[in-house]
């Protein structure tokens, strides 16, 4: 478990799955990214059985092995159930401080923010990175609301010590200035799970990621 820990200090590109924007399936989503060299995956899904999440998570568990960290996002009970690296729970969802109970101090716990705020009282609470939301307009989530902009990640990065995810309504077009705005890590979701090719949209992220990180001396 440290090691997955440690991961987390050198996430660049980060996959959320979505079966029903999908257009090969959650699993082959996985592979792809994996295979493209993302080191972590967040299992979504909020319209299937427990008895059916439980079995598509435990392949993706056995997928990401020792390579990537997997977290299930809000069902903590289904992440115990695996014996998953953590969860990703939103303002809405069980509460940080049970949530750490119930999965005990070496589990990841990621907690979806809105301000800066929001990411202080989830680092004072024991979250272990921060995901920042919405930077753009999505249509992804509906319920997401404006995009903030990459020029608010700023303020956020320079007061918390824990990583900053960026998430909502991200692309190749749009990823740069969110690096250059801040984040240590970002999530696409429909710009990598729509595409015919997620291995190489995957890795043109990470590639990207990971040039401007080097250029802005990271
Ligand atoms: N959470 P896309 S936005 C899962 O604002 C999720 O909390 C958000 O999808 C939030 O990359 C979002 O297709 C969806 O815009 C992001």
């Amino acid at each position: 478990m440290e090691h997955k820990r440690s991961l987390l200090r050198h996430i660049d590109f980060y996959l959320v799955t979505d079966s029903k924007l999908s257009r090969k399936g959650t699993l082959s989503d996985v592979e792809n990214a994996l295979a493209a060299g993302c080191r972590i995956i967040q299992y979504r899904e909020k319209n299937m059985s427990t008895r059916d999440m439980i079995h598509e998570a435990a392949k993706i568990k056995e997928l990401c092995g020792n390579e990537a960290i997997f977290l299930v996002n809000d069902r903590v009970d289904v992440a115990l159930a695996i014996d998953a690296d953590g969860v990703h729970i939103g303002q809405d969802d069980m509460p940080i401080g049970v949530a750490r109970k119930l999965l005990g101090p070496e589990k990841i716990i990621g907690l979806t923010v809105h301000d800066l705020s929001e990411a202080l009282e989830a680092q004072r609470n024991g979250a272990d990175y921060v995901g920042l939301s919405p930077i753009f307009d999505t249509s992804t989530k509906k319920d997401a609301g404006k995009g903030i902009g990459p020029e608010r990640i700023r303020e956020v990065k320079d007061s918390l010590n824990i990583p900053i995810v960026a998430i909502g309504g991200i692309n190749k077009e749009n990823c740069v200035s969110v690096v250059r705005g801040g984040a240590d890590s970002l999530v696409a979701i429909s710009a990598i799970v729509c595409s015919d090719d997620v291995k190489r949209e995957t890795k043109d992220f990470i590639d990207l990621l990971r040039k401007t990180k080097q250029d802005m001396g990271k």
